[in-house]
């Protein structure tokens, strides 16, 4: 299987892949869709293209394969050590919380660093030789920030993007690093850095100005629009492009659906009101301030515990590092307590589940929810609210969303909170259930509104801005 000729690469930590054990003991690697292989598969497939990651499993790498959507894979083999270092460590404990304005304090340790850096290198090398002669190569997100810089180093031919998944913070918490420069050279190997607000390129090229490097464009970024930082005698052009969800597949519901969501209501209890959350189990998204908003609206008696359930879907992730152990355990101790002092026997007023759900029952979750609380302290996009407002194209449904999710930008008509603050929370999530009873109408306008948003603005427009503008820059001929 010849990769020589590859004129599109994506680059991610993970490969869009998993390892499944069959009945009889083998294993087999299975697909596993998530929205970025949804979206850059037509991409990858009209372009003879392939994807760089790890297979998910320490020490072991398949050799090169193609999905059964006919993309190549080139698995980059981590031993346990580097996964230690580079991934739960500099990639989790210590990039993670920074970038995320220190929820918890980033742990700064030099052998995870060269974990790191090791790791980005061999990412870069990989790519080198898979990709073909003036290729474009796409970098995903925090895990790979050095890949651009080593990538330009060694293969000058190829036209370079770097996507960041999650916030980028402002220059004072960022000069905190001890490897802020390294970073800042390796992002600066791009020819196209995109992020997902505007506010984050901003503190990107605040940053970039410190360091005297010549910005050049007006004070403010545009969504899509690229400024242009020049480093090295070249152009690299930072821009705003907020992720999105395939809204069409997640949000079209068949006879079929709604009879598995009555069902579902009807395991549930039939409450009159169903609150959903929905998140990798992380202290970044507000699991617990949520439960305790729920556990003082009961304890004041302003929600009625016959009346109301609650159901958090929590999946499970990072579980060996510290701090997501603590908040795993903080999370399972509300859930108890507030089931113990409101439930009746046999109807919990919280359901909590800590492993993943098929996509179809997420989606039958999320239509039934009356009200969604999406309460993060801090998060780049939060696809769960897009994909929330996706399966309300029928205008049913509130939507609970923190100020400091990313899609707030795009979804003003949520009750909007304030995550640090309970009783704004609070507030927001009564609001929400007052109007579903007396403004039904208003109620809908909102709703669709944000669905008209989610719809137009769907993943495939993301990656083809993304890959427009970067299609435009770092020809040097063109600046
Ligand atoms: C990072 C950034 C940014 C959740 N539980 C289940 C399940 N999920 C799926 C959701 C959603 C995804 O996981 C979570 O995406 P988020 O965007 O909410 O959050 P992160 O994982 O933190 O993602 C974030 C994103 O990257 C993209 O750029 O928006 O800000 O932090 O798609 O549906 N899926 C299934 N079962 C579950 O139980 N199948």
């Amino acid at each position: 299987m010849s990769s020589q000729d590859n004129s599109f690469v994506v680059v991610a930590n993970r490969l869009p892949v998993d390892l499944h054990t069959n009945p009889d003991g083998s294993q087999t690697w299975k697909e596993s869709p998530g929205g970025l292989v949804t979206a850059l598969s037509p991409v990858l497939e009209s372009q003879n293209g392939c994807w760089v990651g790890w297979p998910g499993s320490t020490d072991e790498a398949p050799e090169p394969f193609r999905t059964d959507k006919g993309v190549l894979l080139h698995p980059v083999k981590l031993t346990e050590a580097d996964f230690e270092g580079f991934y739960e460590g500099f990639s989790n404990a210590t990039l993670w919380p920074l970038y995320h304005d220190l929820i918890v304090t980033p742990e700064y340790d030099r052998d995870w660093w060269h974990a790191y850096r090791d790791v980005n290198q061999r990412f870069a090398e990989e790519v080198a030789a898979v990709a073909a002669d003036g290729a474009t190569v796409w970098v995903q997100d925090y895990q790979l920030q050095l890949v651009p810089g080593i990538l330009r180093q060694i293969r000058p031919d190829l036209r370079i993007g770097f996507f960041l998944h999650i916030p980028f913070p402002s220059g004072d918490l960022f000069r905190q690093l001890p490897w802020r420069e390294e970073i800042m050279r390796g992002l600066l190997g791009s020819d196209l850095i995109g992020f997902h607000l505007e506010n984050n390129a901003r503190n990107f090229l605040e940053l970039a100005e410190r360091q005297e490097l010549e910005v050049h464009g007006e004070a403010a970024v545009r969504k899509a629009d690229a400024y242009v930082v020049s480093s090295d005698d070249r152009h690299v052009h930072v821009g705003a492009f907020p992720i999105s969800i395939s809204a069409d597949q997640m949000g079209s519901f068949e006879v079929s659906d709604e009879k598995a969501i009555e069902e579902l209501r009807a395991d549930l209890g039939n409450p009159k009101h169903v609150i959903l959350g929905v998140d990798r189990l992380d202290y970044t998204k507000g699991i617990l301030q949520r439960l305790t908003a729920f556990e003082e609206l009961l304890e004041t008696g302003a929600l009625d515990p016959e009346e109301v359930t609650l159901v958090q879907l929590a999946t499970p992730s990072r579980e060996r590092l510290t701090h997501y152990r603590k908040t795993r355990s903080q999370v399972e101790e509300a859930v108890g307590r507030i089931n113990g002092r409101f439930s009746e026997l046999g109807r919990p007023v919280v359901h909590y589940q800590h492993r993943s759900v098929d996509k179809s029952v997420l989606r039958h979750y999320y239509r039934l929810a009356d009200v969604m609380l999406v309460t993060p302290f801090k998060d780049g996009m939060n696809l769960v609210a897009k994909e929330y407002v996706a399966c309300h194209g029928n205008g049913t449904g509130a939507l609970v969303l923190s100020e400091f999710a990313g899609a707030a930008d795009e979804l003003p008509e949520a009750y909007l909170c304030n995550a640090f603050d309970i009783e704004s929370v609070k507030r927001a999530l009564l609001t929400a259930l007052k109007a579903l009873e007396d403004q039904p109408e208003t109620m809908e306008e909102r709703m669709l509104a944000m669905h008209e948003q989610v719809r137009t603005h769907d993943v495939n427009l993301w990656s083809e801005s993304f890959l427009r503008e970067l299609s435009r820059s770092g020809t040097p001929d063109e600046d």
